[in-house]
């Protein structure tokens, strides 16, 4: 029998997360499909495959990653852990709850670098067109090597979208912006605040981008921030020079008009106002149309196209958990493909989908959200073979992180959280996040001399 076809499109951690499944499965000695992974950048990683490129990247595509060069993760470690790759496998010793963005791209490449995942990837290579054939139940992926300018098309039984969400940004106007004299950015194009020293800076939107921003900016010496939110405000307790203000109503030059009738001045504006989900590369029938939220419609357990269930989507909900998530979700649509889980009947599927999305829509605090997203993990690993871990735990750990960062929003990235996979306590990292200016991997695996950090203190 011939051996089925599976197209993976997008090797950030959800596309890596399917190609690690297929890879234990066959070191278990599974037969398992043939598979092609197709990536538009010339590495994998995702979101977490730094760029400084901003707006179109060297072959013309639309740059993919929104992160920014002084990222470090915003939730900690332990929430986002592999449950089969853990950070003691990787490091060899404790390292801190919140490393940066380079050490966590460290530690994603580390699970695979040692396999054979590399050579199932096709780099700088776009997904332009999908079309799924009725009468073979098959796919044509037309693909276009960004090298070579060449367009090929191949044919699949099965097609897995893990291309991510955070990379097309939603823009809104305001009146009379069009005046304002000072740079105007979205976050997606944001690469560090050092050029806010001194400045006067606006945020428009109220969640991680507008929280992180913010926090960088007064980091790197911003003479104000101001948070502007349109549903509610986040509320911290704010260090000084930071406010929250509720949504512009209208700029006039430098000066911004909120609806509660304050009045700023402002040398630069961020617009930190979310993503949109976008999929060019798929017809409207397959591709998902919704909001940024934890049930996006359309999606048995969250990942299986009601419409047509041989097409897949990995990491497309709003992201409390992330990496283990992506695992859980793949470990379970590996199964799928491999007949080792039943799929059950449309009529069926629909009823499951309609459960969940009634729990979605009572959702009403944070916490009731990360344990609905905690439940839903639950569900997945119910129905594969990727490890239990303790769930509940994990919660504990996010509901930690939101208290810790209400307190002081300048010092929850030292704290300390315990690994739910191997009981680990996470390290103290050597200098306060708030001092640290330097953001690789090599300073944060280095262990420098206590007079070094008391002179940064
Ligand atoms: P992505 O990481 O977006 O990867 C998608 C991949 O698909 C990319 O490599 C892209 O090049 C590729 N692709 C896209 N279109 C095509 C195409 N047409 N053809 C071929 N390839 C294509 N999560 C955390 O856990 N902690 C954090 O601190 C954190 N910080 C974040 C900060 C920012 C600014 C953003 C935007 C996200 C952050 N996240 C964080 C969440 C992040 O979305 C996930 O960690 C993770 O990167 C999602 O993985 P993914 O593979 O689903 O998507
Ligand atoms: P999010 O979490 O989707 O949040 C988007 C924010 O933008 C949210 O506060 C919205 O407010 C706000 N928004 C959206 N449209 C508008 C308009 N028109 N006016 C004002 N405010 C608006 O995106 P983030 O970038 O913060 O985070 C995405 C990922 O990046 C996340 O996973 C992080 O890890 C990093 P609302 O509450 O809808 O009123």
């Amino acid at each position: 029998m011939q051996k089925q076809r599976i197209a993976i499109i997008g090797a950030g951690p959800s596309g890596l997360a399917a190609l690690r499944a297929f890879e234990s499965a066959e070191r278990a000695g599974a037969e398992v499909p043939e598979i092609v992974c197709y990536e538009k950048q010339d590495d994998w990683g995702g979101q977490w495959n730094y760029s400084w490129r901003t707006g179109i990247d060297q072959y013309g595509e639309p740059v993919h990653s929104s992160m920014y060069r002084n990222l470090w993760s915003n939730a900690p470690k332990e929430a986002l852990e592999f449950a089969e790759y853990t950070f003691d496998e990787h490091f060899g010793r404790p390292v801190s709850s919140y490393p940066p963005r380079e050490v966590l791209w460290d530690y994603i490449d580390g699970r695979l670098r040692s396999s054979k995942a590399k050579d199932k990837v096709k780099f700088a290579t776009a997904a332009r067109w999908v079309q799924h054939h009725e009468d073979t139940d098959t796919f044509t992926v037309t693909v276009e090597d960004l090298k070579t300018r060449t367009t090929s098309s191949s044919e699949f039984d099965r097609v897995i979208v893990a291309t991510g969400h955070f990379a097309y940004p939603n823009v809104p106007t305001f009146e009379g912006i069009e005046t304002f004299p000072g740079s105007i950015e979205h976050a997606h194009d944001f690469r560090g605040a050092e050029k806010f020293a001194d400045q006067r800076v606006l945020m428009i939107g109220s969640s991680y981008s507008a929280e992180d921003i913010g926090v960088q900016a007064y980091k790197m010496g911003a003479r104000s921030v101001t948070l502007s939110y349109r549903t509610k405000a986040i509320g911290h307790d704010w260090p000084q020079g930071m406010e929250e203000l509720p949504l512009v109503e209208r700029f006039e030059g430098n000066k911004v008009h909120f609806v509660n009738g304050q009045v700023r001045e402002f040398d630069a504006v961020v617009m930190c106002t979310g993503y949109i989900h976008n999929y060019p590369f798929l017809p409207s029938d397959l591709a998902i149309d919704s909001p940024n939220n934890v049930y996006p419609s359309g999606l048995y357990r969250g990942v299986v196209w009601q419409e047509n269930p041989n097409l897949y989507y990995l990491g497309a909900q709003d992201q409390w958990f992330t990496f283990n998530m992506f695992d859980a979700q793949a470990w379970y649509v590996r199964d799928l493909i491999l007949d080792r889980a039943e799929l059950p009947s449309a009529g069926d599927r629909a009823a499951h989908i309609q459960t969940w999305v009634k729990r979605f829509h009572d959702l009403s605090t944070e916490a009731e959200e990360v344990r609905f997203q905690a439940d839903y993990i639950r569900d997945l690993i119910d129905n594969s073979d990727y490890p239990m871990f303790d769930l509940d735990a994990v919660v504990e750990i996010f509901l930690a992180w939101v208290r810790d960062k209400k307190e002081n929003v300048l010092t929850y990235r030292d704290k300390q959280h315990r690994s739910v996979m191997t009981g680990t306590m996470s390290a103290r990292h050597h200098t306060p996040w708030i001092r640290e200016l330097d953001d690789s991997l090599q300073r944060y695996l280095s262990q420098p001399e206590k007079d070094e950090i008391e002179k940064m203190m």
